[in-house]
């Protein structure tokens, strides 16, 4: 059984940069892999690309606005019941391919360690505007999940309806496990916004805006997109309107 004491005690104690990471961003690695025979010089581009930092800001550069983009609330009855209980009944799920499936709530999301960033969010329609993001690392939630090896892909499934279906988005392990990748309840030091994905937001800072999905409830390790919605990874791609990766 997991006890929730367990469980905090786990996710807490867990190093923001374990085993593989550790591998992956030493430079030791990265020169094992620019010896490697027939690997070309545009795959360990991408693999050094991939891994690198999105830039920091300082706190002068935040934009006095921080505006909201899509959804702006979550029009169902049951976010409505949230938001005015101040979101004290939500849980995140963490499920899928993972030894101990999770339901947390944000006071327990609150209490474990947290990052903050100051990121430049881009959007596809030609707006940018710089942030101050707060929330937990999702690979600390992932470790404490027990995410299997087999684990291709996090799918993040959002509370807003688009018509029939659900916003949903997705990324790889690469951007999974990268250390500016959080879930965020907080923009600008308060509580985020119902406008910009309460109580919880994902911050991908290596991709284009619509992969933040906002308004998370629940995240699902795959090894397979192909039968998550219609099986492009995301509410826009499955539409056909963007591309998958959409990295910068
Ligand atoms: N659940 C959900 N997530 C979403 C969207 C949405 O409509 N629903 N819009 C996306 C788009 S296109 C962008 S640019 C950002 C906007 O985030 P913001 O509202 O905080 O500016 O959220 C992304 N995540
Ligand atoms: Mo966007």
């Amino acid at each position: 059984m997991w006890s929730r004491r367990r469980l905090i005690g786990s996710l807490a104690a867990a190093p923001l940069v374990t085993g593989c990471d550790r591998l992956t961003y030493s430079e030791g690695f990265r020169d094992g892999l620019r010896a490697a025979e027939g690997l070309t010089m545009a795959a360990q581009r991408l693999i050094s690309n991939r891994s690198a930092l999105a830039r920091e800001f300082d706190e002068a550069d935040l934009s006095p606005v921080f505006r909201s983009n899509g959804t702006r609330h979550p029009g169902s009855p049951a976010y409505a019941a949230h938001a005015a209980a101040g979101f004290a009944d939500w849980r995140l799920r963490i499920d899928g391919l993972v030894a101990r499936p999770l339901a947390l709530s944000m006071a327990q999301i609150r209490s474990l360690p947290a990052r903050t960033q100051i990121t430049r969010h881009d959007c596809v329609e030609g707006w940018s505007a710089i942030g101050k993001w707060t929330g937990v690392p999702l690979k600390l939630l992932l470790d404490g999940a027990g995410a299997s090896p087999r684990a291709r892909y996090i799918v993040f499934h959002c509370a807003d309806d688009m018509g029939p279906v659900r916003y949903y988005e997705s990324i790889d392990m690469v951007d999974a496990l990268h250390p500016q990748t959080i879930l965020a309840w907080a923009l600008n030091g308060q509580p985020l916004p119902i406008a910009n994905g309460a109580p919880l937001r994902l911050r991908v800072e290596r991709q284009l805006g619509y992969k933040h999905a906002k308004y998370v409830e629940r995240i699902e390790a795959v090894a397979s997109l192909a039968a998550i919605g219609g099986g492009k990874g995301g509410y826009w791609e499955d539409r056909g309107d963007y591309e998958w990766y959409a990295g910068i």
